[in-house]
């Protein structure tokens, strides 16, 4: 038997940046985020007698074991949690576009989070679901989710985990643009990263002093349908959280000359009043939140510099799907 999952990818809006335990994978903050539909992972897991070690495939190519590290780690806590000595066999495809350069941890270890419970029999609903991701990759409790969730960063392994927020957007018409300005490999990872501006910088006491103020915004934003203090405060966090890395030692950045370019024409659009707003993860990628109304405007207006292939709109996306097969 073999089990299915497809979790789609999601954006934070307020953002997860730092872990106080590395171990067990909790965060320094909340963050809430948006899933998206235009980026998703599927991945079938299957348990088997006759394999004497884990074997990842992905995208259709046999991984080896530095690129499976990540999921044989994962597979080792789930087998510790469901007491079963059996290796496994995982298979993933990637729907992100080639050259795309963005992280695909989300998904992914949402969707093997949801494969793996099924193939052994663990706890099926949302909230073990989202704990058992956590494991795999902080983003990825929020991609159980459809629409808006907020990773809730708890004390201990039982109380850290994402719930939802606004799961059906039907009635609030919004979109993504994905801007994508690198495809090249990062540097420094998201998990270094955050590492290293957590122990170094100047800045992280004051990203953590405002990010309650942030996420109240964020929620009230959700909860009024208010687009512009929603996006306002998306594009500060998101800012705040790029100069706490500008105020580690040594310092660094993961922007780069399009990101600003980017960043100065969605704000001329605003001085025009046609309204988008900026986010950035550990990549020069600038996502651009806008009402659906405006997708066009905006990518006519960015198209004059970015070619149109590198431009990808994102409609809010489902939550994840099990199946046995
Ligand atoms: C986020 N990022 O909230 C933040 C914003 C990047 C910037 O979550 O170390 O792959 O596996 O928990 O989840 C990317 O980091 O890191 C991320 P780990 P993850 O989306």
């Amino acid at each position: 038997m073999t089990s299915y999952a497809k979790a789609h990818t999601n954006i934070a809006l307020i953002k997860y940046w730092g872990k106080k335990d590395p171990q067990l994978m909790l965060p320094m903050n909340n963050s809430i985020s948006l899933t998206l539909d235009a980026f998703y992972t599927e991945t079938w897991v299957s348990f088997q007698k006759e394999l004497t070690s884990d074997r990842f495939i992905l995208n259709e190519t046999v991984q080896d074991t530095k690129q499976s590290k990540k999921v044989v780690k994962f597979l080792n806590e789930a087998r510790a949690i469901s007491k079963t000595k059996l290796f496994a066999e995982v298979k993933s495809i990637n729907h992100v576009p080639t050259a795309a350069g963005l992280a695909s941890s989300a998904s992914g270890m949402a969707a093997l989070a949801g494969a793996t419970s099924l193939a052994l029999g663990l706890p099926l609903d949302d909230i073990s679901l989202s704990r058992l991701a956590r494991h795999g990759s902080g983003s990825a409790t929020r991609s159980i989710y459809g629409g808006f969730s907020e990773w809730q960063k708890g004390s201990d392994d039982a109380t850290s985990y994402a719930v939802p927020l606004k799961e059906d957007l039907s009635d609030w018409d919004l979109a993504m643009i994905f801007i994508l300005i690198n495809d090249q490999p990062k540097k420094i990872s998201s998990t270094a990263g955050m590492a290293h501006t957590v122990e170094t910088s100047i800045f992280y006491p004051g990203w953590l002093k405002a990010i309650d103020g942030d996420l109240k915004d964020v929620r009230q934003a959700i909860s009024e349908k208010n687009f512009t203090l929603l996006g306002e405060t998306a594009e500060r966090n998101a800012l705040r959280m790029h100069a706490t890395m500008l105020g580690a030692n040594p310092p660094f950045t993961y922007l780069a000359p399009g990101t600003l370019t980017a960043l100065d024409i969605v704000q001329k659009l605003r001085e025009q009043g046609i309204l988008g707003y900026c986010t950035m993860d550990a990549g020069p990628n600038v996502k651009v939140l806008v009402e659906k109304a405006n997708v066009k405007t905006f990518l006519d207006a960015l198209s004059v510099t970015f070619p149109k292939e590198n431009l990808v709109v994102a409609f809010p996306g489902r939550g994840i799907e099990l199946k046995e097969k």
